[in-house]
């Protein structure tokens, strides 16, 4: 097959879903078309059976904003022309699918067709589709997609309901290659994070305002009191500064550890011993998968595709947004209790092969994609 796949580049798990799945398709023998403004990060090496498309963004000085959207069109309309794409697929509805379905009328005017798969990731649906200038253009763009994926139940039913809309959404899990994320010691990064036989807690986002990161940190200062411990955060974005600010003021500057953007998240993980993840809202929680195959317990809240992943008492445990005492208390009783931190242990490594492996999920693309082009 031949397939153009649309992405944010950047840091996020939408970009990373997106790039991992093209990367594992061209590895079956796909080709694989990335359409961008920007190499994504981890297409940093040639890889087989894969191509980049840049979109140029034309700065005349009139455009006092830029038009990527329409940039994003064209470049996706030229590359299903001259590269012959079987078809579309757009990870986050803002704006690509959007600009999808205006190539794809373009191209049928022209005496063509192409189809294209929506994706649907989070905040697209949960948040930034939901402001009302943007609701009409969303619905709109879901209803015309010609297959439509959603990486949780729960972000399919929230799809349905929000924007009332009748339409088939096929939940297809987020995914991780479970011989990368996998257990195994790190004692080097515990020392040059000067760790001195405290337990880590780990959390990793983009720092904006769902994932309550401040949280993370007054989880810690309650665990502290029972336990000599610190709280590594990795990522980076805008409420970044304030939690520097917090850590001081909770006098905790040098037991929480901000380590900015990172690549080879599986070495650090490996070093930790609990992920904490207090969000808002949470269509999934790559990120938590990603410490699970590593063999990290979870202490979650209980919001969105979060329960689909973490089994409360099984692999780690939930409670609600901001009971941080709750969170605390389950991370002091996992810490504290050797026997059970390795069963949830055992259990979160399990899950993710089980349940989520890359070798499990990307055939279901693979068979949706057939399932879409035969219709
Ligand atoms: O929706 C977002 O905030 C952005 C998106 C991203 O690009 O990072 O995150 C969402 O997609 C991830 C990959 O499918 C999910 O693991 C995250 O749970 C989801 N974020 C939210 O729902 C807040």
């Amino acid at each position: 097959m031949k397939i153009g796949i649309t992405c944010y580049p950047t840091y996020g798990g939408s970009g990373v879903v997106a790039t991992e799945l093209g990367i594992a398709l061209a590895s079956k023998g796909h080709q694989v078309h990335f359409i961008s403004y920007a190499l994504p990060r981890r297409l940093n090496k040639y890889i087989e059976n894969i191509f980049f498309h840049e979109v140029e963004i034309s700065n005349y000085p009139l455009f006092e904003h830029s038009l990527y959207g329409l940039a994003l069109t064209s470049k996706m309309l030229e590359v299903a022309q001259y590269e012959n794409l079987d078809l579309i697929h757009v990870h986050y509805a803002i704006p690509h699918a959007v600009s999808a379905y205006l190539a794809k009328q373009v191209k049928k005017k022209m005496g063509g067709n192409i189809k294209f798969v929506t994706t649907l990731h989070g905040t697209d649906i949960t948040l930034v589709g939901l402001e009302p200038s943007f609701m009409p253009l969303v619905k709109f763009s879901i209803e015309e997609s010609d297959g439509v994926t959603a990486v949780s139940r729960f972000l399919k039913e929230k799809t349905l309901t929000n924007y009332n809309i009748n339409k088939e959404i096929e939940v297809i899990h987020n995914f991780i290659d479970t011989n990368i994320y996998k257990p195994g010691r790190n004692d080097n990064f515990r020392k040059h994070i000067g760790c001195n036989g405290e337990k880590i807690l780990v959390h990793t986002s983009n720092f904006r305002q769902v994932k309550r990161v401040p949280d993370a940190i007054r989880i810690l200062q309650k665990v502290k009191k029972e336990i000599p411990s610190k709280l590594v955060l990795i990522g980076d974005g805008p409420d970044r500064s304030e939690c520097e600010r917090l850590a001081r003021e909770l006098n905790l500057q040098h037991d929480v550890i901000f380590l900015g953007k990172q690549d080879g998240l599986s070495d650090i993980l490996n070093a930790c011993d609990i992920f904490v993840m207090p969000s808002q809202s949470e269509s999934f929680g790559l990120s938590a998968l990603e410490a699970m195959a590593c063999g990290l317990p979870v202490v979650s809240t209980s919001v969105g595709g979060l329960p689909e992943l973490i089994l409360h008492n099984e692999t780690g445990y939930i409670a609600e947004i901001g009971d941080i005492d709750r969170m605390a208390k389950y991370v002091i009783e996992l810490l504290q209790n050797e026997k059970k931190y390795s069963v949830f242990s055992e259990n979160s490594r399990l899950r993710a092969v089980n349940n989520f492996e890359k070798n499990l999920i990307v055939p279901k693309y693979v068979q949706y994609y057939e399932k879409i082009l035969s219709l």
